[in-house]
């Protein structure tokens, strides 16, 4: 697939772990594509994470549904699923094996990478392959057990202008910071819980638009 970075506006990532169960975990995927996430990653990860037969299982329902809604679809860490399910893409972390390894075993796969810091950023910088990074933890999270140190509005916004290539932030981001974010630079933002805990997901993903379009509205005009 050809990557396009306007996907990466409003990114949604989640498993089955992220809520109650697996039919609470479709209807919020179904709801989140039928009101406009632009990109979803399948991340099946962490304690109550699926594996194996099942995960394989979610991954194809998954599938079918996004294609269903024409939004591209990113397996987390794992090349494997992505390839046997037809993803269009694959995202690793710094802690997923060697990143030249994993950007040759992703073949034609879309790959984004995890960024915490310019350590992080100068490990990858000199490699071909990679489509976006995905940087954060923006804000203290609790979706992610291990997260790295929260890096904020400055560290987001370094990150952002060193990156030779396009960037998401990620990592504690709800309504009210979304805004902060976006004013950084960044191509977009990927949240798990503020589409996953939301009472209502039309409602939030209708403001998300909404403050997306007014930040290009804004660049543009100046
Ligand atoms: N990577 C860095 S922070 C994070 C991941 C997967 C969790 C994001 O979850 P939330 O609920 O949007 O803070
Ligand atoms: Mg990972």
């Amino acid at each position: 697939m050809k990557f396009d970075p306007a996907v990466l506006a409003r990114y949604f990532v989640c498993g089955t772990q992220d809520v109650v169960n697996e039919t609470v975990f479709f209807d919020v995927l179904t709801q989140a594509l039928q009101s406009g996430i632009t990109l979803f990653q399948y991340r099946e990860k962490g304690p109550g994470a699926l594996t194996g037969k099942d995960k394989l299982r979610v991954a194809q329902q998954v599938r079918d549904l996004t294609q269903q809604y024409d939004v591209p679809l990113i397996i987390d860490d794992d090349v494997v699923l992505a390839h046997a399910v037809h993803a269009d893409g694959v995202h690793f972390g710094q802690e997923d094996g060697e990143p030249a390894e994993n950007i040759q075993t992703a073949g034609n796969l879309v790959v984004g990478i995890s960024v915490s810091n310019q350590q992080e950023y100068a490990r990858i910088a000199h490699l071909a392959g990679i489509d976006h990074i995905g940087v954060g933890p923006f804000y203290p999270t609790t979706s992610k057990a291990d997260a790295k140190p929260a890096i904020g509005v400055t560290g987001l916004q370094t990150l952002v202008a060193t990156s030779q290539w396009p960037s998401v932030a990620i990592g504690g981001i709800q309504t009210d910071n979304l805004a902060a974010v976006l004013a950084t630079g960044v191509d977009g933002a990927a949240v798990i819980s503020m589409i996953s805990q939301s009472q209502n997901i039309a409602a939030t993903l209708a403001f998300w638009q909404q403050i997306t379009t007014k930040k290009r509205a804004i660049r543009l005009f100046f």
